[in-house]
């Protein structure tokens, strides 16, 4: 597989609604996409980083850096076979897993072309469709909270996830329960509180919740395994697993019970296909994560999550619940509560070139 050219594209897509959790706010998702040529066809990938280092240390920014000046060089200097050599052949940049698996999905997406398959099948996965769930943001009050909530019960969501922070959580959790006594309910603190707030934390447990996500600092796994042993409501990590060895150290503190995969922050397809090998030999359940992805990372969490490890409901969404327009058709819609798999080879979406272009704020082109 030689890599015979490769465009990066920063694009900035206005969300429907703006996005508020407990490390900020985004009213525009910027994404940075790369399309890698081999043998006549593209291959796509998305780079999960945002625009500041809130969520993780990437950014869009530092992935372009990484991409262009050191991951595709890299590359192109080896003999690689396909996607699974990917790791290794980028192993000497350390750090940025967001950059790296932005290549490797864009590998993953042109073997899976070349195959002539879709990629769910190349990696293993085993349902045509995977239950959504839908995140929602921190609220300017209650009442509108209770509101946004029925509005995605009634579209047919099978688990709502809540933001929380500290002075957003008690409150908003017990409106919500008392309205929807029998919702799959979860919450996300995206690392807003400390080991300090244990007993506070204690309280979600009244509220019946699936799990609560990242309570702590995303890299205090110590933490999370002292807080799990006084909560009954199960820990699930997000932020805190960065590779398949950390997911390893997570499990073997007891840290959480429960990981929520995302590809970018886990460093690839090939680390996701390795969480995966040891949750299922741990029976620890999995879900997929969400990154307010277009259409392109959209297509590969949906494969990722036909895996028969992932057993609980996503934060894949409908694309109306992100974007009026999206670069990849096509849309991604909610039936019955679920999003459907893409069937056809490769991601399975293609990308509107008059689109991509109408929300690309800056571009590079790379050659060997
Ligand atoms: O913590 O899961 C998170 C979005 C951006 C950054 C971090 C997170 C999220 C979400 C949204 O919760 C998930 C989605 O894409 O729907
Ligand atoms: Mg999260």
């Amino acid at each position: 597989m030689r890599i015979e050219r490769a465009a990066l594209y920063l694009v900035e897509m206005p969300l429907v609604s703006p996005f508020v959790t407990s490390f900020g706010e985004e009213r525009v998702r910027r994404a940075l996409l790369v399309a890698l040529t081999s043998d006549g066809r593209t291959g796509w990938g998305e780079c999960v980083a945002s625009l500041g280092p809130w969520y993780s240390a990437e950014t869009s920014e530092t992935a372009r850096h990484v991409i262009l000046d050191f991951a595709l060089p890299l590359l192109s200097g080896k003999a690689v076979a396909g996607p699974t050599d990917v790791p290794q052949v980028l192993a000497p940049i350390r750090g940025h897993p967001m950059a790296k698996a932005t290549v490797e999905a864009a590998l993953w997406d042109l073997h899976a072309q070349a195959e002539g398959t879709p990629l769910a099948t190349i990696l293993g996965g085993t349902r045509d469709r995977v239950p959504a769930g839908v995140s929602v943001g921190i609220q300017p009050d209650i009442a509108t909270l209770v509101a946004r909530v029925a509005t995605h019960v009634a579209e047919g969501y099978r688990r709502v996830k809540l933001k929380v922070k500290p002075g957003w959580d008690l409150g908003p959790l017990a409106a919500v329960r008392e309205r929807f006594p029998d919702l799959p309910l979860s919450v996300d603190a995206n690392a807003a509180y400390t080991l300090a707030d244990a007993a506070h934390l204690r309280e979600f447990d009244r509220f019946d919740l699936l799990m609560v996500e990242q309570p702590l600092a995303y890299d205090d796994l110590v933490g999370h395994a002292r807080l799990a042993q006084t909560l009954a409501t199960p820990l699930c990590l997000d932020e805190s697993i960065t590779s398949p060895h950390r997911a390893w150290e997570a499990l073997e503190l007891g840290a959480c019970r429960i990981i929520n995969v995302k590809q970018g922050r886990i460093g690839g397809l090939s680390a996701v296909l390795a969480v995966h090998d040891l949750a299922q030999e741990r029976g620890v359940p999995l879900w997929c994560g969400g990154m307010l992805e277009t259409g392109i990372g959209r297509a590969v969490n949906a494969a990722l999550a036909s895996l028969p490890g992932f057993t609980l409901p996503h934060d894949i969404s409908a694309t109306d619940r992100y974007y009026r327009q999206d670069i990849a058709t096509p849309p991604f819609r909610l039936e019955e509560g679920f999003i459907r798999v893409p069937t056809q080879p490769g991601l399975g979406v293609e990308v509107d070139l008059e689109r991509l272009h109408r929300f690309t704020v800056r571009a590079w082109a790379w050659r060997p």
